[in-house]
């Protein structure tokens, strides 16, 4: 089944590409040509992936799905959230001169300076578009912001991310281990099992 992932992040689409395994033919925006900004621009995670799947569908007539995802941190009343790409950039703009996974990170740990009080949650939902209809899949791994960053695997909020269960980061895991416990991960379980069970 060919199955078009409206995302311009690489590392989600090679994430979903090994969660999906060889039945789906996985397509990201890149491959479809497809080089403008898809507008997110909502207050909800679930608008968010609604409007970026709708707006690929809209524009190629293709099936396709999209996924937001948000860190939620409990001592920050579950921010960042839905900002968590412009994290660093919301209000007075904070260490504009570093690119904006270590700029996020860095005000993340800011924020939570001297807190004992840090877990966290990554979310995940996933809007899918088949045939003009729209079907939703979510997906919440639990963990604490370490003290520091630690390990140079995955991506975003990775380093600073120490999932429940586990004494490494996300970025300390290889991805075969990430894909087994993620927020992404579940959420993606959902879509696959709706989309075998058709
Ligand atoms: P899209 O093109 O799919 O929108 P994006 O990188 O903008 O890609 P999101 O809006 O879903 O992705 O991500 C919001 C923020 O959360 C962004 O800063 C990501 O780096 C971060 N993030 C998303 N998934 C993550 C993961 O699995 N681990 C760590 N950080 C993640």
């Amino acid at each position: 089944m060919e199955l078009i992932f409206a995302t311009n992040n690489e590392y989600k689409l090679s994430e979903i590409r090994s969660l999906l395994g060889l039945s789906f033919s996985l397509r990201g925006l890149l491959e479809l040509g497809v080089s403008e900004e898809i507008p997110e621009d909502h207050d909800t995670l679930e608008e968010n992936a609604s409007q970026k799947a709708w707006f690929i569908y809209d524009k190629y007539g293709k099936s396709c799905f999209a996924d937001d995802t948000g860190l939620e941190v409990d001592a920050l009343n579950g921010r960042p959230g839905v900002y968590s790409a412009r994290y660093s950039r919301i209000g007075h703009p904070t260490f504009p001169e570093m690119e904006p996974a270590a700029g996020n990170i860095r005000k993340l740990l800011l924020e939570l300076a001297g807190s004992s009080h840090r877990k966290a949650h990554f979310r995940t939902v996933i809007a899918l578009v088949l045939d003009g209809t729209e079907y939703r899949f979510e997906g919440v791994v639990n963990g604490v912001i370490t003290e520091k960053p630690s390990g140079a695997e995955g991506f975003g909020y990775d380093p600073v991310f120490r999932p429940e269960g586990f004494g490494e980061t996300f970025a300390e895991m290889d991805l075969s281990m990430k894909n087994r416990i993620s927020h992404r991960a579940k959420a993606v379980e959902g879509l696959i099992d709706f989309l075998k069970g058709m």
